[in-house]
């Protein structure tokens, strides 16, 4: 068996803010670029439901309410996507909450100033990008295929 795991997923969310922004080709084609493979992909409006779910752990905070309210006002676009340390490797690209204390580089220190209209989500470990993909996502939803760049993405000794 392969040692490492080409096939690690990982949810994204592209946030209200990016689409009012014009920024989700911007920030699709960055996780593009990296080698990263998209397996799933739409575009959903969120509920309270998924939201209370999604944001169970900030459900006491003060910024609870506001950031439920930006969440609900305009479609989101998720995506899941795979490859080599997917998770580590997206939050690596995301950069840390706050678009001010982000590296130029990551998508929020290139692209947001706020802490909360931080354009984007992603899973901050593996199981919990179990949980939120089957949150998000229908297994049909996802798909298995062949990328025609895989051997150029990956060195000989992490595909074999
Ligand atoms: P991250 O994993 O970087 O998305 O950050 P958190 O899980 O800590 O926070 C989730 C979301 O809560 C952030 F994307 C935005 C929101 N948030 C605020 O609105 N204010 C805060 O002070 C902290 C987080």
């Amino acid at each position: 068996m392969n040692k490492f795991n080409l096939k690690e997923k990982t949810l994204i969310i592209i946030k209200p803010d990016a689409l009012q922004r014009n920024l989700i080709g911007e920030i699709v084609g960055r996780f593009e670029r990296k080698g990263l493979k998209i397996i799933g992909m739409k575009m959903i409006k969120l509920s309270d439901l998924l939201l209370n779910k999604h944001y169970a752990h900030h459900k006491d905070k003060f910024f609870f309410t506001g950031l439920k309210n930006f969440m609900k006002s305009s479609p989101v676009v998720i995506m899941v996507l795979e490859g080599l340390e997917a998770v580590s490797v997206t939050r690596l690209i995301v950069g840390p909450t706050s678009g001010r204390k982000a590296d130029a580089g990551s998508i929020r220190g290139d692209l947001c100033i706020s802490t909360q209209t931080n354009i984007v989500h992603a899973s901050d470990s593996v199981s919990t990008a179990r949980q939120e993909i089957k949150r998000f996502f229908k297994s049909v939803e996802l798909f298995n295929y062949k990328k025609m760049d895989f051997e150029f993405v990956y060195g000989e000794e992490e595909r074999e």
